[in-house]
């Protein structure tokens, strides 16, 4: 019995697929070969003598295609700093006379679950809208990244989370790398291995870092055909003005940034539906937001309570934005080392901006951050967008 989870290409280049790896289910530790390998299955590709050889071996130093896959962590070490400012950043927040917290501070590996589960409600429409539209172009995209020039593509995704829309659209796009990057590392650690089981051949490059601050990306990292991969709106969690500094710096090629951008997002439609796409019945966006209360916690050192607060979302016509806040129910304080806050009841933490565009006014963006072909794609609905843009 083979072990399906264990059958890796053992040999990439000339000659693959000739010699396999056999772990046994039982001894393979996963992602770790030398220590599992229990047998090699030689199979002989000789137009009549074709044979199996299964020889128990030791193979201490052979190479082998990465059994996971290449990860570099930005985020949580202490020498980058960003742990330290992260606090910083979280108190400085709250100490406003608008307190608010960045959305980013949602993904800790709890709220990358949630998350997830926020995807699946009814409700929730953006995420499969998008996918609709991914299912329905991917030809015409691959198409026009071919056009820009771009053949082996390095796929950038910014907030990769789980890695499913990579995972559907790496066969139709075929990159060389890709490079999934987001904030909530452990949840990308797992998310990158099961991208490597499903393609072990490709090279991948997991990165966990906050690219909120800036896109410099480590040196293993593909520097030709860059193709930053953006999709379920989360550029709407930036003010237009942030979002616009944040596509000139993947434009601009000074920075060694992106060939090409493919981008996906939301769309402006009625408010009913938008707010019931941030207020589901079931509770779960609620529960997301709130999560985020342990998070900071966790990273401030501070005394929330997740049952003093109530959950909010509301569009912001004027604004073009859905607004997600926790209002205190009662008047309360909150304490960290180093500082503390009182809030009345009714008092709100503004915890998430989400901007809703039209398709005229993100390519207005896309065109003013220094992209010069851009084309996009809809749904029947026109609720979402996916826009290629490239400079
Ligand atoms: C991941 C930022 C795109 O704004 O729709 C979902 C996050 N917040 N429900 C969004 C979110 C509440 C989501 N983005």
């Amino acid at each position: 019995m083979l072990a399906t989870e264990g059958i890796r290409d053992a040999v990439s280049g000339p000659g693959a697929g000739h010699a396999w790896l056999w772990f046994h289910p039982l001894c393979a530790k996963r992602n770790s070969p030398t220590n599992a390998v229990t047998g090699l299955l030689l199979k002989c590709l000789h137009p009549f003598e074709t044979f199996i050889l299964n020889l128990p071996l030791n193979l201490p130093g052979l190479a082998l295609a990465p059994a996971s896959p290449q990860f570099i962590n930005r985020y949580s070490e202490p020498a980058t700093g960003q742990a330290i400012s992260a606090a910083q950043e979280l108190a400085d927040g709250l100490g406003d006379a608008a307190a608010s917290v960045s959305p980013k501070y949602f993904y800790d590996a709890l709220g990358s679950r949630l998350f997830e589960a926020i995807t699946e409600l009814d409700e929730y429409y953006p995420t499969r809208t998008e996918a609709g539209i991914f299912e329905a172009a991917h030809g015409p995209m691959a198409q026009a990244l071919a056009d820009a020039g771009i053949r082996r593509p390095c796929l950038i995704d910014l907030g990769a989370g789980n890695c499913a829309k990579a995972s559907r659209l790496i066969p139709h796009l075929q990159p060389q790398q890709y490079v999934p990057v987001d904030i909530s590392v452990d949840f990308l650690r797992g998310a990158a291995e099961q991208v490597q089981s499903a393609f072990p051949a490709l090279d991948i490059v997991g990165v966990g870092m906050d690219f909120s601050a800036g896109l410099i990306l480590p040196p293993e990292v593909q520097q030709r055909d860059r193709v930053f991969f953006y999709p379920g709106s989360s550029l709407g969690n930036f003010s237009p003005e942030q979002a616009l500094a944040f596509l000139r710096r993947m434009a601009d090629p000074a920075q060694g940034q992106a060939s090409g951008l493919l981008l996906g997002i939301d769309l402006v439609k009625d408010k009913a539906t938008l707010e019931a796409a941030y207020d589901d019945a079931l509770g779960v966006t609620a529960v997301f937001n709130k999560n985020l209360l342990r998070h900071v916690n966790r990273l401030l050192g501070s005394d929330f309570d997740a049952r003093q607060w109530r959950h909010l979302a509301l569009f912001n016509e004027s604004e073009s934005r859905i607004e997600m806040h926790l209002q205190a129910q009662k008047n309360l304080s909150v304490r960290w080392p180093g500082g503390e806050r009182m809030f009345r009841g009714g008092e709100r933490i503004h915890t998430e901006s989400s901007y809703k565009y039209t398709v005229a006014s993100m390519s207005g963006l896309l065109r003013r951050a220094g992209f010069t072909q851009i084309s996009y794609w809809t749904d029947p609905k026109d609720w979402f967008a996916v826009f290629w843009a490239a400079v």
